[in-house]
């Protein structure tokens, strides 16, 4: 049996439901407590970070190495080619939007005025605890904040590399939201680039859908997103490649 350790809204997360779903690969989740997390993550795979994914007698540790090992255990429905230019290709675009998924999250967490929806999105898979789980929310905030450096000056800089994100993609794609990033199939370059921007695109489904903490501005600016080709992009991934568990 398959164990996904995970945190639900985290987009890193996504990317490897997004993947097991994709292979049509059973598993169940396995929500740790964000901050206590790191007791459990250590021991299992000695990283601070989620997703986890425990696959019979193996354990393995972040979004990309799990994906590389799903694609060679389980090679039916295949993300990645078999033409070594494309492979690398995709590789490469695959740690880009990786990097980029650090720019969107800091970004977001930088635009939150409200934390209410973005704590209850969080939170709501935890039992209360007594009170306590609702007692850790500000402490949770705080961490947040400090963990992902929210700082007027950093955020500020992700907005630009978030942009300079979507412009990849409408260049790789030619402006066009039917296409794929790289070659005519969906490949981890896709799913990357689709999940770890999904927040900011909130598709249907998704556990960031009801999330809404931000302001006026930032909606003016996320209406713009959602106009360009890069966000019909994003939206278009979901809506068509997204395969879910039933
Ligand atoms: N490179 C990692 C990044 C994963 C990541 O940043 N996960 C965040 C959640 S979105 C996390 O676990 N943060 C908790 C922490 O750092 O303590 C991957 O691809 O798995």
């Amino acid at each position: 049996m398959r164990t996904l350790y995970q945190f639900p809204i985290s987009h890193y997360c996504e990317k490897t439901r997004w993947h097991l779903d994709h292979k049509g690969l059973d598993y169940r989740v396995d929500n740790l407590f964000p901050g206590f997390h790191r007791l459990q993550s250590k021991r299992l795979a000695n990283i601070v970070t989620l997703p986890i994914l425990r696959d019979g007698e193996q354990v393995v540790g972040d979004s990309t190495a799990i994906a590389l090992h799903l694609e060679q255990r389980y090679p039916e429905q295949p993300l990645l080619p078999q033409d070594a230019e494309q492979r690398a290709q995709i590789m490469e675009l695959e740690e880009r939007f990786d990097r980029l998924g650090v720019h969107v999250r800091r970004w977001l967490y930088g635009q939150i005025e409200d934390w209410s929806t973005v704590m209850h999105a969080m939170l709501k898979v935890y039992r209360p605890w007594f009170g306590l789980r609702d007692l850790m929310k500000p402490l949770l905030i705080d961490g947040v904040k400090k963990l992902y450096g929210i700082r007027p000056d950093r955020v500020a800089k992700s907005r630009e590399e978030l942009l300079a994100g979507l412009d990849l993609i409408e260049q790789l794609t030619g402006g066009d939201p039917a296409r794929y990033l790289v070659g005519d199939q969906l490949s981890l370059a896709d799913v990357a680039a689709a999940s770890l921007y999904g927040p900011l695109f909130t598709p249907a489904g998704t556990p960031w859908e009801h999330i809404a903490g931000h302001g006026q501005e930032t909606q003016a600016f996320l209406d713009q997103l959602f106009a360009r080709p890069a966000g019909q992009w994003v939206l278009r991934r979901y809506a068509e490649d997204r395969q879910r568990r039933t």
